[in-house]
């Protein structure tokens, strides 16, 4: 367990009162995440099965993360999807960033400093942006989804293309077993979630957390305290240094979430799934924060984040076995929902500079200027400067 960190422990005290005043559950004494092994559902009987969604139902009600193994994703699918990712994160920062996320593409290339997590639970929030950059895409399905931007990939990413087209397929299998596993624990038909998502916008994100070699503002973490915004969310962990990646428990405690040899995922609920289910199941805050000072110099952590997102126009209210005589929540549409919480994290004050070939923070085209604080190098030899004080500032390329 660690202590919260100064910026974000009003947001953890606002998170419990909150969560208080909803009447989300949620153990005390969640010290650890509970081990899922998803063998007997895979096997197919209804006693298997049934045990399974008995046990998805108590981890949802009381920790809201769960790590899955038996998982049947391929190892070596994983495992190449995993490798394009570093590769493609020790490219020159230009040749990553030529990729950007913008309002009309919001997956791409989002970098250094240029997410506050923490933004999406409190709009006000001036933290500094999280030390992390993320390379996002949304496949999509074979259905007809005429408003979904087509991937756009870097140059030169045959390898990439056709590791992370195999990993999303692997994942979107797995997805539709655990929601086959969610109907059953809700007591519904188990393709009750089918057709909320056969258009589904499942979105692929990796994150690179780099070595910290200069200190972080104050405040500054890997990844700021927040829940995620879906349905669920199935997290591949590794690197140099895995570990960061913290639950919140119900009094605001924080429990380190381990992954568990090698071959597992690390799965926690978003905020949809808790409006869905009226807060019987609990979409978890959580952060990923820095390696200890000795460390920091080589803790280069990599996560590859898997989104699970309903049907843009799928109507979310809450799903009648769960209604115990009252629905907390309107009815929402889950496309809006998902952009605007995006937005949130994404506006305000991000930007950076870039030197290629290292040099000091603020060059030419630095939009920080002298303002810039931290640097970070990247492994291109980049100076990352993040400038949270600039608020409201375009970002490059007029994103
Ligand atoms: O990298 C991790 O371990 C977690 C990332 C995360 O929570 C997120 O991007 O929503």
């Amino acid at each position: 367990m660690a202590s919260s960190t100064p910026l974000d422990s009003s947001v953890t005290q606002g998170l419990v009162a909150e969560r208080k005043r909803r009447g989300v559950g949620g153990s005390q004494a969640a010290t650890e995440v509970p081990v899922l092994s998803l063998r007997r559902y895979f096997e197919g009987t209804a006693d298997g099965k049934a045990a399974v969604a008995r046990d998805w139902d108590e981890a949802c009600r009381k920790v809201g993360f769960v790590t899955v193994v038996d998982h049947g994703v391929p190892r070596d699918v994983i495992d190449a999807c995993w490798e394009e990712t570093t590769s493609f994160f020790d490219r020159p920062l230009a040749e990553k960033a030529a990729v950007p996320t913008s309002s009309d593409y919001p997956y791409g290339y989002i970098g250094m400093g240029m997410e506050n997590l923490q933004a999406s639970l409190d709009e006000t929030s001036r933290n500094p942006g999280d030390i992390k950059e993320m390379f996002n895409i949304c496949f999509g399905t074979a259905e007809p989804d005429p408003d979904k931007p087509a991937p756009r990939w870097p140059a030169q990413s045959v390898g990439m293309r056709r590791a992370w087209q195999a990993y999303d397929a692997a994942l979107a299998r797995l997805s539709e077993a655990l929601y086959a596993v969610m109907a059953l624990a809700l007591g519904l038909r188990e393709d009750w979630f089918a057709d909320k998502v056969n258009r589904h916008r499942n979105v692929i994100r990796a994150i690179n957390y780099p070595e910290l070699r200069t200190p972080p503002l104050p405040g500054q973490v890997r990844a700021s305290v927040h829940t995620d915004y879906g349905s669920l969310t199935i997290l591949r962990l590794g690197g140099r240094y895995a570990g960061g990646l913290q639950a919140m428990g119900a009094s605001g405690e924080w429990v380190d979430v381990a992954p568990r040899g090698q071959d597992c995922f690390v799965i926690n609920l978003g905020d949809l799934m808790a409006r869905w289910t009226n807060d019987r199941w609990l979409s978890t805050p959580h952060r990923v924060v820095n390696p200890p000072q000795a460390l920091a110099a080589t803790a280069r952590r990599q996560s590859i984040a898997y989104f699970c997102n309903v049907n843009m126009d799928a109507r979310v209210e809450c799903i009648p076995t769960c209604e115990g005589g009252r629905a907390k929540y309107a009815p929402i549409a889950a496309g809006e929902w998902l952009m605007r919480k995006h937005a949130q994290t994404v506006a305000g004050q991000l930007c950076y500079a870039v030197e290629e070939g290292g040099g000091e923070g603020g060059g030419a085209d630095a939009p920080c200027g002298e303002a810039a604080r931290g640097v970070a190098e990247d492994d291109a030899g980049c100076s990352v400067s993040l400038c949270p004080e600039s608020p409201q500032r375009p970002l490059r390329d007029g994103v």
